[in-house]
């Protein structure tokens, strides 16, 4: 199976390495030329979550040639960047699968405006990554990584059948879902609370459970979120904010995604995120005041230069 990871970001360079460790033919597409020709010339180094490192080769090229024959793509780019990539998505032949695996949402309803519901497919992931430079990344956190239709009731694919398998035969703990809709939700909500408050504080995850006030700040803001996700028709449980918060605790050392966007002045996701749920919540006559603050405090830190690194 020829595999194209689209990103090479940590998460993107995460799986492509734990996919080429173990032999399978995989390519990463890159933004830039400079990181395409330092994978293909130094390798990715790879450090396992006990502190094993190993360099393994890969095959590497920049998106500026366009996307490589692949059977899948796995499209680990921020929602930010992916409307950049519809127009390469669209010219693939009916036979490519994508797997989308984006933070927060709205790349579901991009995607489906360019392809057949047949060809796409929805990844959610809680395994933390840091990537420590071009060529190098950290595997941080255990987690899983699900894979599946956005809604359920689509005819389950070969393709993507054998995927999560090659997957799972890397030592990825991956799993194929009948419908990632409900699990993308709660990523969400995961997401609009660990992401803001770590870049507005500039702390990693785990330090959010640490002080007594920021968890209170997380529990508000999950409450606001769960009206909204509620009325979209995702009932949230008790086992939910834990789950949430057992994240946090999994991904401790991350810097979150947010943050790490914030420190380098690039554009967040968060307009995708926090924004989706006040925007939703709006629609269906839901107060979200925190999680627009948040939005509004985020905007300002990436616009205003604050929270600039060095
Ligand atoms: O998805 C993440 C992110 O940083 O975007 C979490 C799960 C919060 C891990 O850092």
């Amino acid at each position: 199976m020829q595999i194209v990871v689209v990103g090479g970001g940590s998460v993107g360079l995460l799986y492509a390495a734990r996919l080429a460790r173990s032999g399978q033919a995989v390519t990463v597409v890159t933004r830039s030329s400079l990181q395409s020709n330092q994978l293909m010339q130094n390798g990715l180094s790879y450090q396992r979550l006990d502190g094993e490192k190993s360099v393994v080769s890969i095959f590497a090229q920049s998106i500026e040639y366009g996307l490589p024959h692949a059977d899948v793509y796995l499209l680990s780019v921020k929602q930010t960047d992916l409307p950049e990539l519809l127009p390469m998505l669209q010219k693939l032949p009916a036979s490519a699968r994508i797997v989308a695996l984006q933070n927060g949402m709205g790349h579901q309803e991009l995607l489906a405006q360019i392809l057949p519901e047949r060809q796409c497919f929805f990844a959610i992931n809680t395994e933390g990554a840091r990537r420590l430079s071009a060529t190098e990344v950290m595997h941080t956190g255990s987690g899983l990584l699900r894979i599946g239709p956005w809604e359920s009731g689509i005819e389950m694919d070969p393709l993507i059948q054998s995927f999560v398998a090659v997957l799972v035969g890397s030592g990825v703990n991956a799993r194929l879902e009948e419908s990632i809709k409900p699990y993308a939700w709660r990523k969400l909500m995961a997401n609009a609370l660990i992401n803001p408050l770590t870049a507005l504080f500039d702390i990693p995850n785990g330090a959010l459970l640490e002080n007594p006030q920021t968890l209170q700040l997380m529990r508000e803001l999950y409450l606001e979120a769960s009206a909204v996700a509620s009325v979209n028709g995702q009932e949230m449980k008790e086992s939910d904010w834990q789950e949430i918060v057992n994240i946090c605790r999994n991904t401790s050392r991350n810097l979150s995604s947010m943050l790490q966007d914030v420190r380098r002045q690039k554009r967040t996701e968060v307009e995708a995120i926090n924004g989706y749920l006040v925007k939703r919540g709006k629609a269906a006559g839901i107060p979200t005041p925190m999680h627009e603050v948040l939005l509004r405090l985020i905007l300002l830190k990436t616009d205003m230069g604050i929270g600039k690194e060095g």
